[in-house]
């Protein structure tokens, strides 16, 4: 019978009663099954509701096992050799940190992650997590990035690693090559798939992952399977707000084929999660609360026969009310001291534990590193319909390292491990290295005929094979698209249009082909209207899992909100951050399911690079291909908008990111070549790289693309003569670079130079900045190390050959920009750009506080004449007065 007494005194119920309630409710289980226990309890809570007893949910369960002894099954496998391995592999990974970190102090790694990780790993690559095969798409596995030790470890044991690589583990640069630190598919590309060190972004990654596989089933892209996506990540790693930040889409979404894994170690690097509280607790709340299956594995199975004991309930109450600060504690301390401040609260539960010695109590299992915990919670998550599941695992930050790093808050960063801390390990573990080795810490592998070596292999074959293991499994694009762009070098017959409406038009050309229609993913953040792309709601429709379930209220229009099963739109909603998630999603496809989707992720430009940088870094990383637009994009061209919405910093900002390519095209047709190229370059020549292109929602009249093989090179390589002056006799010359918009103020500046100042002007459109600096420095890098060879010429440095007189530049993004090739060119380099915050006002007003409209193009390029002493201060002076400049103007930087 169970004593509910103790509660019930306190709250002034007779204990009689509650257990005639507890009985009724038993009775119902029993007799009727679960599903009528859980009808009557719904009732109950809606009745009390009702009558205003108050709130009636909470979000948490008990602090015990979500899965109850009697239902955790039998565990298939060999426990006592998975057990063997898996000491093989903590060893292994143990020793590439504390050999590393002894070639080099400044090098190491992570023991106590993977430490901590180590079953919930295990499990996972013995019985779940199934390789990418001709038959079976495979699973996607996020794995931990500060355990990748352990991951290293293993595939040495699988025989996919060598001694010599584990030697070579943070030391790339050997020789003889070495491991990446962490999950870099850019540096091992053939061995890590997803890149998951920075904290949260792979949790976000994953979530979208797992909804573009849904996307791609749906659409009939790829066949439906029951595939799943896994993402294993730290409880510390769970305060980035990216983390969590997604978690209700994947309900909303019902993503039964998602599985998170929270390592809850209860700390982080410097100290415990949540000292003053329940970090489990915490998160159990919020995956309930936003619909998600939570399975607690708190407990190992030493704790099962305690729990059995425990009638009253005292002991869950206990550990319940436990803060988290206290509970590490434990992990430190002896077992008297855990008999005292676990059981020692009431003599019932001292009573429990009398016959249990002191070593046993201290050495009580938490859940996560019980096997059959582990694998019951991995079994129920993999079976389980309707909705995402999180594992929440109570494991030991640096279980098995003993005083040297178990449970202290300075495992984190623990590489060095002494002598006598060696031989606890070893011995713990049944490492098979004797004490005279133990100083040279060698890496340990049984012979290929071990049953060790036979198991962890047949695993892996039934499983289809080993897990991480990166494949490009895509087949290159066939057509060159030619005529999918041809209408618009020809320009718009004098209609005005922005570069916006003309990718718009490409982007509906593209959707209408028969080769890479399908393939098309236009992703768009709440934005689709801003860019004109309402259009395509009609045609391709926005994707629904659920279709559209109501009549929308625009149903009579003709552009009508349309969402469809098959729908073709990401139309995220207000996330730049999960937005890109699917770009990277879709970017890697050709690699994660052999298909060349074509991301188009279409941003407000300030909110891309500017705030979501990170994950565009990791999709360069991930050898991401696609296409970035940032719209609305310049910081005069967006009128009326102001400080937090003007871009003059995204090209900038594109700069460090090696594989992308960035380009500030003017007119439709340069935005035709690029996209073109672009497709040709990824999906048909298989290059890991990716776009950024910049468009604007100015309109003007689009020409066409002037004739010449030189033009469709120089969009590409960064810059071309867009218009050469007619006038030839002149010898007041200048070269003005333009660049998207401000193009239009240079060909302005070009007029007024000649009508008003005799000066004759060519005008260059400068597509990207960026592709000249990289050419500039790879050229001079080229001359540094070939001393005796002929000097290669940049680019830039070409195109200004026999192009004389004065250059300036103008643009809508920083001065920094231009001033990135002026040591090509051939002579001083005037640059105007936007520095400073934006703000809000008409774009002829903008473009004067920011000083690059024509007048000041005009004046600059005076200015320089005047430096080259071709012409006198006081032409310069009175043009300043024609043009109606403020001398005393504020300065766009300081204001
Ligand atoms: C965005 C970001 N910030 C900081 C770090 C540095 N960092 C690496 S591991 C770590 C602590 C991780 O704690 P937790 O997520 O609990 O993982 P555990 O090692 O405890 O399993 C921190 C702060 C990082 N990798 N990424
Ligand atoms: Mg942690």
């Amino acid at each position: 019978m169970t004593d509910n007494s103790g509660v019930a005194r306190v709250m002034g119920i007779d204990p009689q009663e509650i257990q005639e309630w507890i009985e009724s409710f038993d009775a119902v289980l029993k007799e009727e099954g679960q599903e009528a226990a859980t009808v009557l309890l719904d009732r109950l809570r809606s009745r009390a509701q009702k009558l205003g007893a108050g709130p009636a949910f909470t979000a948490n369960t008990p602090y015990v096992n979500t899965i109850p002894v009697e239902k955790q099954g039998v565990f298939p496998g060999d426990q006592e050799i998975e057990r063997r391995i898996k000491s093989l592999i903590r060893w292994n990974a143990l020793a590439m940190v504390v050999r590393a970190n002894r070639v080099d102090h400044s090098i190491g790694g992570h023991i106590s992650t993977y430490a901590s990780a180590a079953t919930l790993f295990e499990i996972g690559f013995n019985h779940f997590f199934r390789g990418r095969t001709d038959e079976f798409e495979g699973d996607t596995v996020y794995l931990q990035g500060h355990a990748s030790p352990g991951v290293y470890s293993r595939a040495f044991l699988e025989g996919r690693l060598s001694a010599k690589q584990l030697e070579n583990f943070r030391r790339e640069l050997r020789p003889d090559g070495g491991l990446t630190s962490y999950p870099h598919p850019w540096l091992m590309p053939d061995f890590w798939e997803y890149p998951t060190v920075s904290m949260g972004l792979s949790p976000l990654m994953a979530i979208y992952q797992a909804r573009f596989n849904r996307y791609l089933e749906d659409r009939a892209i790829k066949p439906k399977t029951n595939a799943k996506v896994w993402a294993f990540l730290g409880d510390g790693e769970t305060d980035e707000p990216e983390t969590l930040g997604a978690i209700t889409l994947a309900s909303r979404e019902n993503l039964d084929n998602l599985i998170f894994v929270i390592n809850c170690n209860l700390q982080r690097l410097d100290g415990p999660v949540r000292g003053n509280g329940k970090i489990v607790q915490e998160l159990e709340a919020a995956f309930r609360g936003a619909g998600w299956n939570v399975i607690k594995v708190l407990w190992g199975s030493d704790w099962d026969p305690l729990f059995e004991r425990d009638v009253d309930g005292l002991l869950v109450k206990g550990l319940g009310e436990m803060v988290d600060g206290e509970a590490q504690k434990l992990v430190v301390e002896s077992g008297a001291y855990v008999r005292q401040h676990v059981f020692g609260t009431d003599p019932r539960l001292l009573k429990m534990v009398e016959n249990v010695p002191d070593e046993a109590l201290r050495t009580l299992r938490v859940g996560g590193h019980d096997p059959r915990k582990v694998y019951a919670a991995y079994k129920s998550a993999v079976e389980h319909t309707g909705s995402p599941t999180v594992v929440l695992a109570r494991t030991i930050k640096g279980y098995g390292l003993g005083e040297s790093g178990e449970g202290r808050n300075i495992t984190h960063q623990q590489k060095k491990l002494n002598e006598e801390e060696l031989r606890e390990f070893r011995s713990r573990f049944g490492i098979p290295i004797n004490d005279e080795q133990l100083a040279d810490t060698p890496f340990y592998r049984p012979s290929e005929d071990s049953r060790e070596i036979q198991y962890l292999r047949a695993r892996r074959q039934e499983l289809g094979g080993y897990v991480p293991s990166r494949k490009v499994r895509s087949k290159p694009l066939v057509a060159d698209h030619d005529a999918l762009f041809r209408e618009f070098l020809t320009g718009s017959d004098g209609r005005e249009v922005s570069t916006t409406m003309a990718f718009v038009g490409m982007l509906r050309q593209m959707l209408r082909d028969p080769e890479i229609g399908k393939l098309v993913v236009p992703i768009v953040p709440d934005e689709a209207r801003t860019f004109g792309m309402e259009s395509l709601f009609r045609q391709v429709g926005i994707y629904s899992s659920r279709g559209q379930l109501y009549e929308p209220v625009d149903q009579h229009t003709l552009l009508y909100y349309k969402e469809a099963k098959d729908g073709q739109i990401l139309e995220e909603g207000i996330t730049e951050a999960g937005s890109m998630a699917s770009f990277i999603a879709a970017g890697s496809a050709y690699a994660t399911h052999g298909i060349n989707t074509i991301p188009f992720f279409i941003y407000y430009s300030m909110f891309g690079l500017q705030r979501i940088s990170d994950f565009i870094w990791a999709a360069a990383d991930m050898r991401c291909r696609g296409f970035l637009l940032g719209g609305t994009a310049g910081r005069t061209t967006l009128a009326g908008e102001g400080l937090q919405h003007q871009d003059g910093n995204s090209h900038i900002l594109a700069l460090p990111i090696p594989t992308l390519w960035a380009y500030d095209p003017a007119f439709a047709y340069e935005i035709a070549v690029i996209i073109q190229e672009g497709i040709r370059r990824m999906y048909k020549d298989g290059e890991s790289i990716f776009y950024y292109i910049t468009v604007m929602n100015e309109a003007y009249a689009m020409p066409s693309m002037p004739p010449g093989p030189e033009i469709r090179e120089g969009i590409l390589k960064g810059m071309y003569r867009y218009r050469a002056s007619e006038n030839r006799k002149s010898k007041l010359r200048a070269q003005i670079f333009g660049s998207g918009a401000i193009l239009r103020e240079a060909l302005k500046a070009q007029e007024l130079l000649e009508e008003k100042y005799g000066v004759a002007a060519d005008v260059w459109s400068v597509t990207s900045y960026k592709a000249l600096y990289n050419d500039g420095i790879n050229t001079e890098r080229w001359n540094l190390l070939h001393p005796a060879e002929k000097p290669r010429v940049p680019y830039v440095s070409q195109c200004l050959r026999d192009a004389p007189g004065v250059l300036v530049a103008a643009t809508d993004y920083l001065k920094a920009l231009p001033n990135l090739v002026s040591k090509w060119v051939p002579r001083r380099l005037a640059a105007l750009g936007t520095d400073g915050f934006g703000r809000s006002d008409g774009r002829e007003a903008l473009r004067n506080f920011f000083e690059v409209d024509s007048r000041f193009i005009t004046l600059a390029t005076l200015h320089e004449l005047l430096q080259d002493g071709k012409i006198e201060a006081t032409v310069v002076g009175k043009a300043i007065q024609d043009l109606g400049i403020d001398t005393e103007k504020a300065n766009p930087l300081l204001t």
